[in-house]
Order: structure tokens, then sequence, then C-alpha cells
């Protein structure tokens, strides 16, 4: 009998959250999973909320037990996992029918899986869910795209159990086709930029001011009460405030220093590029990583080079916060723009006034920097952040600790890969005369690719001597 009012395909971390919050949601869920203990496993540990699941490990019967038409909630593995499903899916599902994929999938496959079921008559909405297990659980910050028409069909459960700011909630129909996974790439770009540059500072705190973890702590959560208040902040302070059960020492000093990527971060980095919009501070994020991951080499090097440095660093708290906000907006700046072009690039009309609403909360860049960028852009314009009014200001309060920051980690050798491109970029964003006249003469020297000069019209060429010297 179909009683469901929707089904989800993937019982671990997320689906397994998700299916909960929608049951508790007042939906009854259908459930399944490849493998099929889980799915007793699960409902015996629903608790009040296994009278609104229904486990069935046969897949045409958990179809079945859906109402038409049907909405199917795919979170398994992305990739090839996502293309297997539906391909099993398909031959029982009605036309009308929607597949609603909520894993980390690459818009370009979302886009594909569109494209394909469309004409099939099956909706498809390709859907971004941040906030990790809990956000899952509890409310996430939902960026959808794909069928309109399967969104109005959808839009009551995945606002009802997204994460609400006050009362409103973080999800959002952003635009077709891959649009929605397309907007989570991005926000994991910036997650990305976000976290590295706190881990930056923190270097600077630990390696230039010589601060224990636990004094690092108590800064970032005095800083979690002003501009900077975010989740990720906060995190870092109970992070580095952590102490190891079994050796009495912080936590954060026995990890080992190589961050793990999944490949969001690198998407997003990669369609920054070729889009030819510049996001130094995302790509400077993903390349932090990966230098992280070379440990081996690291090790090897600091023996060639000798150690750091560091000792003391001429700034102070006051500037390590406000270089952070600084490197911050620029981030920001870079991945709204990157937005904006692929929103023009594509045909999405994607709304980023909304955009920076439903980051509000539920997802792991959410702060209340947001709040004040959702309010910047709903004033109107889609400019780069970096000319919006109220951001032109911090900037004007805050480049000059940025730069002062930079300055330190260049003189006390401690990289700030992703501190420094941002201020690059600022500096370069905000010079009226660059150095590209330099690099048109030299394009033009050995391409005769030609240039446009400030006195006159039309593309012009240098009289370039035919032979050099050497
Ligand atoms: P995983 O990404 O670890 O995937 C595990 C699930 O995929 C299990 O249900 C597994 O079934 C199923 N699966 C696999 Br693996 N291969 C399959 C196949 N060929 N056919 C059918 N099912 C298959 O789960 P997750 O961590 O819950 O994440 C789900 C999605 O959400 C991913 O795209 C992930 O990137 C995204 N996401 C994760 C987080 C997070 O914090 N974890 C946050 C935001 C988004 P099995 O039980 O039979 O092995």
């Amino acid at each position: 009998m179909s009683t469901a009012d929707i089904g989800l395909i993937g019982l671990a971390v997320m689906g397994s959250n998700l299916a909960l919050n929608i049951a508790e949601k007042g939906h009854t869920i259908a459930v399944t999973n490849r493998t099929a203990s889980k799915i007793d496993d699960f409902i015996a540990n629903a608790g009040d909320l296994a009278d609104r699941i229904i486990g069935k490990a046969d897949l045409v019967e958990f179809i079945q037990t859906i109402k038409r038409p049907r909405s199917i909630i795919i979170m398994v593995k992305a990739g090839q996992p996502v293309d297997d499903m539906i391909e099993q899916l398909l031959p029982h599902l009605d036309k009308g029918d929607a597949i609603i994929e909520c894993g980390n999938s690459l818009f370009t496959d979302t886009q594909r899986r569109f494209d394909y079921l469309t004409p099939k008559g099956i909706g498809y909405l390709g859907v971004g869910v941040s906030g990790g297990e809990e956000g899952a659980r509890h409310g996430p910050s939902i960026m959808v795209g794909g069928s309109k028409e399967q969104w109005h069909n959808a839009e009551a459960v995945l606002t009802a159990i997204a994460a609400k700011f006050n009362g409103e909630s973080c999800c959002a129909y952003l635009g077709e086709g891959g649009a929605g996974h397309f907007v989570k790439t991005i926000h994991n770009g910036i997650e990305y930029a976000d976290m590295q540059m706190i881990a930056e500072v923190y270097g600077v705190m630990r390696d230039g001011l010589g601060m224990s973890p636990s004094e690092c702590a108590k800064v970032f959560k005095k800083w979690n009460e002003g501009p900077l208040n975010s989740y990720l902040i906060e995190i870092t302070g109970h992070v580095l405030d952590y102490t190891d059960d079994k050796t009495g020492k912080p936590l954060v000093d026995l990890i080992l220093d190589k961050a793990g990527q999944k490949g969001t971060g690198r998407w997003s980095a990669i369609a920054a590029q070729q889009m030819g919009v510049p996001a130094t501070a995302i790509e400077g994020a993903v390349a932090a990583r990966s230098v992280s991951s070379v440990k081996d080499e690291r090790v090897a090097a600091e023996k060639v080079y000798g150690k750091p440095s560091a000792g003391s660093a001429d700034v102070t708290l006051e500037d390590l916060e406000k270089a952070l906000l600084a490197g911050k907006i620029v981030a920001y700046a870079q991945g709204f723009a990157v937005l904006q072009k692929a929103s023009e690039e594509n045909g999405w009309a994607l709304p980023l006034a909304t955009i920076a609403k439903i980051w509000r909360a539920g997802c792991i860049i959410r702060s209340r920097f947001l709040d004040q960028m959702s309010a910047a852009y709903a004033k109107g314009g889609n400019q780069n952040l970096l000319m919006v009014p109220d951001f032109v200001a911090v900037m004007q309060d805050s480049h000059t600790a940025l730069r002062k920051v930079v300055a330190a980690g260049a003189l006390g050798e401690f990289p700030l890969v992703c501190l420094s491109a941002s201020l690059s970029y600022f500096d370069s964003y905000r010079q009226a005369r660059g150095t590209a006249n330099l690099i048109q003469g030299q394009r033009d020297f050995f391409g005769a690719h030609g240039f446009e000069m400030l006195d006159r019209e039309g593309e012009q060429h240098g009289v370039w001597p035919s032979t050099l010297d050497n």
C-alpha cells in the first residue's frame, strides 16, 4: 500500500539523520539501503519516530510504498553510485515522479542527470545539503536546483526540515539543472578558505606569539562574541580547548598536521578558473591542504632550509582579529563573484541575497557576517562585495591589520597562504593602474598579440627588434 509521503535511499550518516528529521516533522517516510541489515538497525534506533518510518529492503516494494507522484531522496555516496541508483529506479518510476539527489555531487553530473531524466518525464532535483550529521538531523542549509515543478512538490518537506534563522527557513530553490549543487560547491570552497584563514591566524598565535592552545582558545571564544561570530570560530575555540584523555595534553598538539579533502574545494577552484574568475583565497586554501598532505617532504625541506625563525611577530590580537575579518570578506567576495559569473553563464539567475540568507544557519559557514551580507545584497545590485558600502567600511578599517599580519608572516617565516592571497587580491582589485601594460607588451613582443593604448583607438603593435643580442 502506498502510504509514505516520501522515500529515502541511503542510510549512512546523512541519510539516516535526514530521515529522522523528516519523520520528526510529521511525514511518513519509506527508507531503504543497499546493505539491508542497516534498515532494521536504523528503525530499531529511531525511538518514537519509528512509527512514521517504513523500511523496505526490496527496491520495488520501497517504490510502491511511496504515494504518487513519488518524491525519492537519494543520499548515497556521490559519483557512480548515484547513477547506478537512478538506473535501478527508472524502470519502476512513473511520469511525474521525482528524484531528489542530496549528496555532494559535482554540479556537471547533476546537470547531466537532469538533462537525461527531464525528457523521460522524471523530475530531478540536485540538492546541496550542508551542516554535516547535526545539520541533517536538526536542520541543515538546503540549496535546491533542478526542475521547478518538482521543487513545488518537495518544497513543504524541504522547507520544514531546513534550519531556521529568525524563523526563516534556510532552504531555497536557486535555479535549473545543477544550480543547487554548484552553490553547495562554492559554499564548500568558501568553507575551505574560512577554515584555512582561521588555521593561519592560529599559526601566528602559536608560532609568532608563543601562545598555548588554551590561550588561543580564549581568544577565539572572545572573538565569537564580536564581528567574527560564526560556527567555525566557535568550534575552533572548542577544538583548541580540548584535552587528550590519555596524555593530559591539548589534543590539537597531538593531531597530525595533514588535512584531508574530498574534492569540493578543488571543484570550486576549478570552476573559478574555468570561468576566469579570480578565487585566489579558495585556490590558496586548496593548495594549503595539498601542501599539508606531503608531510614527509615538509619534514625533509625543514632540514634543508632550517626551522622557520618564527619568534616574536609584531602583531596584536586585535590585528589578528581584523586581519581575519578582512581576509574573510575577500574570500566571500571571490566566492560570490564565482556564483555571479556562473549564474550568467548558465542562465540560472542565482539570487545572491537569498544564498547569503540560507547560509545564515544550518551550514558550516553560518555566521553573523552572512546576515549583514544578505542585507547588503538585498539592498540591490550584485556588485563585488568589496564595493558594497557596508563592507567597504569594514575593509577600510581592517586591511591595514591584514597587511601587518601578512608582513609578520613573511618576516617570521610562517606561511599565510590564504591571508596573503586575500591581501594581494584586494590590492590588485583596488589598484586603478596595474602592471598588465607590461604583460601586454611582452605578449605582443613574442606573439604579436597586440594591445590597446590609453591615447589612441584600435589594436596596436610595437615595433620590436627582430633579433636579440644573446
Ligand atoms: P557516504 O558518502 O559514506 O555513502 C554511504 C552510503 O552510500 C551508504 O548508504 C551505502 O550503502 C551507499 N552506497 C554506496 Br557507498 N555505494 C552504493 C551503491 N553502489 N549503490 C547503492 N548505495 C550505495 O554517506 P554519507 O556520509 O551519509 O554521505 C551521503 C552523501 O552526502 C555523500 O554524497 C556525501 O558527500 C554527502 N554529504 C556528507 C556530509 C557528511 O558530513 N558526511 C555532509 C554533507 C554532504 P551501504 O550501507 O550498503 O554501504
